[in-house]
């Protein structure tokens, strides 16, 4: 069995764990990263006013201008030769954020990494296929090493060449698949259009992640590739992913933060105050453990709560999924809106598939959403119902009025291997 003691650890232990890890932490930033002592001494603390992770919110956020700011390797708190490993993410725009890893620090990745994979359902002797990219991205080579680590065999795949993936998956007969929720989404598609029976296959897990995803996508992959599918969650600058992880026996009731490494906070996206457990914000990260590139309150810009579960297996708080990230929030006419959202309510139609994207533009002075959507086989003869409908369940939801263009199956772009923006923006 794989399932490390400190997953079932009573709450008052942990955070005896978490203070010591964040006292021994904000010494060294202090001492080794110019860029959080000019920050503590601006603002007159010492690292002993630091002391449990009570006393987080007196120091403010690390954000990810502050990363571009150091571009490439100024956070780093250990010279070069402690660093076995970089990668990089790219972003949307400007100079990718570049995060090292000390030879512990790729220790700590692997634990993380091998404690969600069998949270997820993999087990040691079954095989892993990756398709996550290999290369500056964290993913692939993040779950290559937590898989190895967990006694996995490894097909290391990588993204894209869906031909090539489906026949690996009927020859190789992996248990066990992981990449992002859209290209899991082009598998399924892809098998179905092919005749496959998926029952032909030995895949029983589906590890998705790197991208925001609904019940919709979960019932489209889970039906399509005969799976179980849960939710991976991380970040290139707290470690990659395996930061959380959702257990394949808790589905929807949210994913373990493994907290005896990366310390969570949500708050308020305005005034940067900490969040109730069960709020909705920001969520924060403070790495506890990690050497070569540490963070102290991290705003990873990704909306989400935060809550314990007392019924689950394990006692790591849970979060639950992200909505969308705080700068792909668009504003419309004054109204908030994620496109999960609008995932979630044609999640609830039938003849609609979580085939969809939202054109965003301008009419005159106003900001319009067109929501594109492909229909089911079935739902092609029903097409101005269907609109009406939809409009009308996203006017009641949402409280927002949109255009509806239903098209037909496979019109809209597929992942082909990364992640996918559902998003058209043309103003
Ligand atoms: O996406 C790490 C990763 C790889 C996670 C594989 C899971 C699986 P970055 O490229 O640095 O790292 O992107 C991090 O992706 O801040 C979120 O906005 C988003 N993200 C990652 N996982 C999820 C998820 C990897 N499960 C950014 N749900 C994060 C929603 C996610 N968004």
């Amino acid at each position: 069995m794989y399932f490390s003691a400190v997953e079932k650890m009573p709450l008052s232990e942990l955070r005896a764990l978490q203070n010591a890890r964040l006292s021994a932490l904000v010494k060294r930033v202090y001492e080794q990263v110019p860029f959080y002592r000019e920050q503590f001494d601006r603002i007159g603390l010492l690292p002993d006013d630091i002391r449990t992770v009570d006393d987080l919110p007196k120091l403010p956020f690390t954000k990810k201008d502050d990363l571009r700011d150091n571009y490439p390797f100024g956070m780093f708190s250990e010279p070069m030769t402690n660093i076995s490993r970089i990668h990089a993410s790219s972003g949307t725009t400007g100079k990718p954020t570049v995060v090292g890893y000390t030879p512990n620090d790729l220790n700590v990745f692997k634990e993380v990494v091998a404690r969600s994979l069998y949270c997820a359902g993999a087990r040691p002797g079954m095989k892993l296929h990756n398709a996550y990219g290999y290369g500056l991205f964290t993913g692939g080579l993040g779950m290559h090493d937590g898989a190895t680590h967990l006694g996995m065999a490894v097909i290391p795949v990588s993204g894209g060449m869906t031909e090539r993936q489906i026949t690996i998956l009927q020859d190789f007969k992996p248990e066990v698949i992981c990449c992002t929720p859209s290209y899991a989404q082009t598998l399924a598609e892809e098998m179905y259009k092919r005749g496959i029976d998926t029952e032909t296959l030995a895949v029983k897990y589906a590890i998705l992640g790197a991208e925001p995803w609904t019940e919709a996508i979960r019932s489209q992959v889970e039906a399509g590739l005969n799976v179980t599918a849960t939710n991976i969650y991380g970040l290139s600058e707290i470690i990659g992913p395996g930061v959380s992880q959702e257990d394949h026996e808790e589905k929807g009731t949210g994913s373990y933060i493994w907290e005896d490494h990366f310390f969570p906070e949500v708050v308020d996206k305005d005034t940067g105050e900490t969040l109730p457990y069960g709020q909705e914000g920001v969520l924060v990260f403070t790495t506890l453990s990690k050497e070569a590139f540490p963070l102290l309150r991290y705003w990873t810009n990704d909306i989400c709560s935060i809550q314990y579960d007392e019924n689950a297996k394990r006692s790591h708080i849970k979060m639950s999924a992200i909505k969308g990230r705080a700068d792909d929030m668009l504003i419309i006419r004054g109204v908030n809106l994620f496109h999960t959202q609008v995932e979630e309510v044609i999640h609830q139609m039938d003849f609609l598939s979580p085939n969809y994207r939202l054109i965003v533009e301008k009419k005159g002075a106003m900001d319009t959403v067109r929501v594109e959507v492909e229909t089911t086989e079935n739902g092609l003869t029903n097409m101005d119902y269907l609109s009406q409908q939809l409009r009308g369940k996203i006017k009641d939801s949402i409280g927002l009025s949109m255009d509806i263009a239903l098209v037909a199956p496979h019109s809209i772009p597929r992942s082909q291997g990364g992640k996918l923006s559902r998003i058209l923006d043309k103003r």
